[in-house]
């Protein structure tokens, strides 16, 4: 597979600075070596916007924070997964905080027109807010409802279509932070929740046959990794780190029977903020899901 690296350092989604750097952190935690050792060729790595600090942009509406400048770079992504798509070459998005998974999930249902596009979002949290019910304003936590048509129009209308998949196409693994808005918004709109206490209650290996099966009904898979989904022992270095959180097995092998088994268009893996990592520990663990994704198996 020829693999193309996009890097989106951008921090604009969340109110803690930091996630920029994700990219940087990733690569020194041997990204390429990983990509490479898996039979793969790296067609082109780089960043498709280029950016100016956080501090440089209005914040704008306080209900949506930076959103002129999260549009805008989101805009200039997807265009970039369209062109990556339309080469024969597999997008890797490396973020940044959530927001990119707009422009990501833009990108592919761009790049894939008139092909049904599943979501695996694998997060502590449902990022299915939208600026009435998110307590923050910040769009990182509103970047999956509006991916599914919900929320301001601007946000959704992305890429000039809306929505860009259906939300009973999306399945959400991993979260145990939900805001009461977006729970709300989640049930009414038949995503699909694996929360911490369902992964207890079935077991992952459960968990991932459900997974498929929702799956079927699709023709291509995006991952969506927000590193968040880990517990906060494994994997400090984050945005918003939320207690009880997965241990790096299981989400290791989710990522290999999903990749075994059906059809992935593209990936990305967020919100690694290396100011509060511990020795690189998240951004290692970042660079082994990659792997998995890639295709890395023990035996
Ligand atoms: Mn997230």
């Amino acid at each position: 597979m020829k693999v193309r690296v996009l890097e989106m350092p951008l921090d604009f989604g969340a109110s803690r600075h930091g996630a920029d750097m994700g990219p940087s952190a990733i690569r020194l935690a041997g990204l390429k070596d990983t990509i490479e050792n898996q039979g793969h060729l790296i067609e082109k790595w780089f960043s498709p916007i280029e950016i100016s600090p956080q501090e440089h942009y209005p914040i704008g509406d306080e209900k949506l924070r930076y959103l002129d400048c999260i549009l805008s770079f989101c805009e200039t992504l997807r265009k970039e997964i369209v062109t990556t798509v339309d080469c024969g070459d597999f997008p890797l998005i490396i973020g940044g905080d959530h927001s990119i998974a707009l422009g990501s999930i833009a990108g592919v249902a761009s790049a894939h027109e008139g092909k049904r596009i599943g979501v695996l979002y694998i997060d502590a949290h449902g990022d299915f807010n939208t600026a009435e019910t998110s307590p923050s304003g910040n769009i990182h936590g509103m970047c999956l409802s509006a991916s599914c048509g919900l929320g301001d129009s601007r946000l959704t209308g992305l890429g000039g279509f809306s929505p860009k998949v259906q939300s009973q196409d999306v399945v959400i693994i991993g979260v145990r932070d939900l805001d009461p808005g977006e729970k709300k918004l989640l049930k009414e709109n038949g995503a699909t929740v694996f929360s911490v206490t369902e992964i207890d209650r079935l077991g992952i290996g459960e968990v991932i046959n459900r997974t498929k099966k929702i799956f079927e009904a699709c023709d291509l898979i995006h991952i969506s990794l927000d590193l968040d989904v880990f517990d906060p022992l494994y994997a400090p270095g984050v945005g918003i780190s939320v207690p009880y959180g997965l241990n790096p097995r299981e989400v290791l092998f989710l990522l290999e029977e999903i990749t075994s088994s059906l059809k992935i268009c593209s990936a990305e893996v967020v919100e690694l903020n290396p100011v509060l990592d511990t020795r690189s520990k998240t951004a290692r663990l970042a660079v082994a899901a990659i792997g998995k994704i890639l295709g890395h198996r023990i035996f």
